[in-house]
């Protein structure tokens, strides 16, 4: 994972912020959150679980201006407790861990060049606030967040990060919940892009199986391309649980276990769909 600032940036802050300046955001930036935003909402109705929605409605978000990040913390701080901090992208890992155990979630502040609209590495404003603002919205979500924090910096102890790690990934990242009989999104990393909450939804391809803690502890995962396995929670509730946990049992059985491969399936798992998995096989 990259960590650091463009070349010819100031010197961070030591908790990384900076100020979010939104009046110097460019008409041609607003621009781009407009066709994000619109695309999105579009795909996301029907796709993205009830909270999900229900968080979107609630924040000041709307097509037509990237948010200003004081009025989304007007209406999220009373709520869950959360506020959105503008960062300049990826930070440190325990400097975001310290933010998100105090409740404060980084934010890129920049968005993506018109060039990038589908892909991009780094974590812009459209990824951070559209995808991941409105589950803090949600009081379970925003609990499991915030003691996701506060393992990170207990498991960069024990070092074991690259597991606690892996549960981010397939929760808050790349989950999907199981919904009125069917598969919803809840994980930023899908809901804000336009290919794969389609993909992560309804091809063929990619293996979904029952969210297991140890499990997905022992799976790697991909950051370049769509994910081959998405783990599935019964209900968001789950979450509440699994803030609850203390890993370090959950580690020790963990840390000497093999790894699986982002597309294997074994044979305790839970699977909903076995995967072609065409979609990887045809990159590789
Ligand atoms: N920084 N801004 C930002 N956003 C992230 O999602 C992020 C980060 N730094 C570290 C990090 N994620 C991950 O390495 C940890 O979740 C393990
Ligand atoms: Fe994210």
């Amino acid at each position: 994972m990259k960590h650091g600032v463009a070349a010819g940036a100031l010197a961070p802050s030591p908790d990384w912020t900076i100020p979010q300046r939104w009046a110097d955001y460019t008409a041609q930036e607003h621009a781009t959150w407009h066709t994000l935003f619109t695309r999105q909402t579009r795909l996301l109705e029907g796709r993205a679980c009830a909270a999900f929605r229900a968080g979107l409605a609630r924040l000041p978000m709307t097509a037509e201006r990237i948010p200003d990040f004081a009025a989304l913390n007007a209406e999220l701080k009373p709520r869950t407790g959360w506020q959105v901090v503008a960062v300049p992208g990826l930070i440190p890992d325990g400097v975001f861990f310290d933010h998100l155990a105090n409740r404060r979630f980084p934010a890129g502040s920049f968005i993506r060049k018109a060039d990038q609209i589908d892909y991009l590495e780094e974590p812009d404003v459209f990824h951070d606030v559209f995808g991941h603002v409105p589950m803090l919205m949600d009081p379970v979500t925003a609990d499991f967040i915030a003691a996701y924090g506060e393992g990170g910096l207990r498991a960069q102890r024990l070092d074991v990060l690259k597991h606690l790690a892996r549960v981010y990934w397939y929760t808050i990242e790349f989950g999907l919940v199981r919904e009125d009989e069917s598969f919803r999104i809840y994980g930023a990393g899908i809901a804000s892009s336009a290919t794969e909450s389609v993909f992560a939804l309804e091809s063929d391809s990619p293996n979904r199986i029952a969210f297991d803690l140890e499990r997905v502890m022992r799976t790697d995962y991909r950051i370049d391309d769509f994910q081959e396995t998405y783990f599935v929670l019964d209900s968001l509730d789950d979450l509440l649980a699994l803030a609850r946990i203390d890993f370090a049992p959950v580690y020790e059985r963990v840390r000497g276990a093999a790894a699986l491969t982002p597309g294997d399936i074994s044979a305790d798992d839970k699977v909903f769909a076995r995967g072609t998995g065409a979609h990887h096989h045809r990159r590789d």
